[in-house]
């Protein structure tokens, strides 16, 4: 087998042929690890058929000693995640600003692995929870592994890595039960918050729905820290990094969330592993805020605060490439588990700042690794492997698979011709940024970083009605879950310093005394960029649409509608009440995708109900099929009825759709799409495709009649 690692050319296969000379098919026979055939793996060798099982059997031995050491530690935090493979193309050479090679030649497809994750919960948890996402993504470059490791939220908690655990340790379930599972609603964390004011504008994030996303797909990514880039003139710019999604930013509503964690608890997992495998690539663009070094001073907050974010108004975001996902690991462990992102990867062209959580991250993360992954080769591991030549000294350890053919492993040597040597800057040598340095040895944090309120502040102004209200919410539910009635106080204290209003609508969801006066006058500043409201809304492209449909359904109806959406790039799924196939009135079968019974309305985005009469007869009378309706009505989703089926919106059971005015007219408005007349459905598609692409229909959530 070729060993790619010597090559030079990197492009977007590089990592899979890499790859490819460790994948294993299962061979005919089974074997011993030794390689040694077996010929049974159901009977332990025992002194007679009913005997005791011999201390010789080395094949149980071995089959059970590898069992009992299958598991390795998960990730302290972040333990629940899923990984793709895919690649990253710049737009346009960025030699202005970095000497990066992947950001050079627009014709490279560098390599990338991506993991997104969940913070808290344990490596089995479920992943519609409310939570910061993260996105890990590793890119192979020419120059060695550069890892841009981010979360979807572009501030963080504290300002220190130093508080790290403590952060950690509060947030995840408490120690004495280990409760509650994957979720930040409980007194520890909230007692820490409150103690904490520099996390309130992350606090604001989080209880915004940026931390109930509907898709991996569907969010965006941010660097967070201020990182450098340097050119090939050794001029070096500050920078932040964003990502895209060209599928827009989209989220769910939390009673939704909470449901679909229960009904598929892998939801953004499989999400994301079907879209790949149906084609339907994800795609983000990379942006970058560039500040040049003379203007690190001129912004009202410290760029070296973890805990700010840069307006997009003060700095524009600059596309500058784009990462397609295209292909799903072969095994979850050997590449999704084991893949050990680290923000320590830097290569010649991007440099760390002085931000004192990222100075803090930088050892944190391959100390973690050698403990998760049990040895300090875990470069060796395939998915971890650079596709560049890896040169060094340091050989032996635990899981040393490489053999080093030099009988000479130090440096300086003449024995082995001088070699591995060290690379000047210009053969490509990593050079620290030459940033000058002075100050006095001490424990302190900088009096730049002490506004903790005024970005908080600011993203609540940027805000539209519907995320206030959901953000409220948000605090009423995590704060009503926490037993201890001071730590409530505290942490409405704090958003008091926020914004009054948010303050006082959060206390009287507890019952809780109000704030009596404002304390920081709110600065009324505001930047669109942060509202999800303000983010594209005009496709359907990969939209799981649910057609409730039972024998007797109108065809020609369905198969039209059904012909529009998926032009327009949505996945239809028919949902019926048994499997197998259904039968439409004029006697053409189509298959059932999901059952009532095997699925739910949490799971899609949009519902359509075609006519028939027989088949809308059944459906009225299935209390299934009524709170499928309901609910989708419920989460604000695009329902479409033709034909009788406009009938069972009628129901009384449906509850909320039935504000109809007598001539049918469905508060279309309100993403609610309607048509008798059979002539229509043309028509009647292209509306529903406009009400899928809004994505929700918020303003229904005001109506809080349904049942559902
Ligand atoms: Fe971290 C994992 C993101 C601060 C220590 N972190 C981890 C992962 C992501 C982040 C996405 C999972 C990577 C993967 O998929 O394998 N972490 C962040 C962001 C931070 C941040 C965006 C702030 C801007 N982290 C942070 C600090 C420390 C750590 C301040 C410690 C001082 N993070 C870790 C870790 C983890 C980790 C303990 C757990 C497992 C791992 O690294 O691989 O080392």
């Amino acid at each position: 087998m070729s060993d790619r690692t010597n090559e030079k050319n990197i492009n977007e296969q590089t990592k899979n042929e890499n790859l490819e000379q460790f994948r294993k098919e299962p061979g005919e026979f089974i074997t011993t690890n030794e390689g040694v055939k077996v010929t049974s793996t159901n009977d332990s060798l025992k002194a007679g058929s009913r005997g005791p099982t011999l201390l010789e059997d080395f094949h149980f031995a071995e089959k059970n000693a590898h069992f009992n050491r299958e598991r390795i530690p998960e990730r302290v935090v972040h333990a629940r995640g899923v990984g793709a493979h895919g690649y990253f193309q710049a737009y346009k050479s960025q030699s202005e600003l970095t000497k990066a090679k992947f950001l050079q030649e627009p014709s490279v497809k560098t390599p990338v692995f991506v993991r997104f994750s969940t913070v808290a919960g344990f490596r089995g948890s479920p992943d519609p929870v409310r939570d910061v996402r993260g996105f890990a993504v590793k890119f192979y470059t020419e120059d060695g592994n550069y890892d841009i490791v981010g979360n979807n939220i572009p501030v963080f908690f504290i300002q220190d890595a130093i508080k790290f655990p403590d952060l950690v340790h509060a947030l995840k379930p408490e120690p004495h039960n280990e409760m509650p599972q994957a979720s930040t609603a409980h007194d520890n964390f909230w007692d820490f918050i409150s103690l904490m004011p520099e996390s309130m504008h992350m606090i604001m994030w989080i209880l915004s729905d940026r931390t109930i996303p509907r898709s991996y797909r569907m969010m965006q990514g941010f660097g967070i820290h201020t990182f450098r880039f340097v050119n090939e003139q050794g001029k070096a710019r500050f920078v932040k990094f964003h990502w895209k999604p060209l599928l827009g930013v989209h989220s769910v509503l939390w009673d939704e969330m909470q449901q679909m964690g229960a009904k598929d608890p892998d939801f953004h997992r499989r999400d994301l592993s079907e879209a790949i495998a149906m084609g339907d690539y994800p795609e983000y663009e990379l942006g970058v805020q560039i500040i040049e070094e003379e203007d690190e001073f001129k912004f009202d907050f410290d760029i070296l605060d973890s805990t700010k974010l840069i307006p997009e108004e003060l700095v524009p975001v600059q596309p500058i490439g784009k990462m397609v996902l295209n292909r799903n690991p072969d095994n979850y462990f050997a590449e999704t588990e084991q893949v050990a992102f680290q923000p320590t990867n830097v290569v010649p062209g991007i440099d760390f700042s002085d931000d004192p959580l990222l100075q803090g991250r930088i050892s944190s993360y391959p100390d973690s690794q050698r403990h998760r992954l049990g040895t300090a080769n875990f470069e060796n591991i395939p998915i971890n492997k650079p596709v560049c030549p890896v040169n060094n000294d340091q050989r032996d350890g635990f899981s040393q698979y490489n053999i080093p053919t030099s009988k000479v492993n130090y440096f300086p040597n003449s024995l082995g011709g001088g070699c591995p040597m060290a690379a000047p800057e210009n053969m490509g040598g990593f050079t620290h940024y030459m940033e000058k340095m002075q100050g006095h040895k001490i424990r302190e944090r900088s009096e730049s970083f002490s506004d903790h309120f005024s970005q908080a502040t600011l993203f609540w102004n940027s805000l539209s009605v519907v995320e206030k209200e959901h953000l409220v919410k948000a605090a009423q539910f995590e704060l009503g879950k926490v037993m201890n009635k001071e730590v409530k106080e505290r942490v409405v204290g704090l958003f008091n310093h926020v914004e009054h209003e948010f303050a006082s609508s959060v206390a009287i969801g507890l019952g809780i005394p109000t704030p009596t006066k404002e304390v920081i006058p709110n600065h009324g500043k505001s930047s669109p960029a942060l509202s999800m409201e303000n983010q594209p809304k005009d496709s359907i492209k990969t939209r799981q649409i649910a057609v409730l449909a039972n024998d007797g359904f109108n065809s020609s109806e369905l198969m039209g509608i059904k012909r529009v959406l998926e032009a327009e790039g949505a996945k239809i799924k028919i949902v019926s009440k048994f499997g197998g196939m259904i039968k439409s009135a004029d006697g053409k079968e189509i298959e059932v995708d999901r059952t009532l019974l095997t699925t739910a309305s949490v799971l899609f985005d949009a519902v359509y109900i075609p006519g028939g009469e027989k088949s809308i007869a059944s459906l009225k009378s299935d209390g299934d099929a009524i709170a499928f309706v309901n609910e989708a009505f419920k989460h604000c989703k695009a329902i479409a009825a033709t034909g009788e089926a406009v009938d069972l919106l009628m129901n009384p059971g449906i509850k909320g759709v039935n504000i109809a005015d007598s001539q049918q007219k469905f508060a279309s408005d309100q993403g609610v799409v309607t048509s008798r007349n059979p002539g229509d459905v043309e028509k009647t598609a292209k509306e529903f495709v406009n009400a899928i692409a809004q994505h929700r229909h918020w303003m229904r959530g005001q109506k809080s009649l349904i049942p559902a």
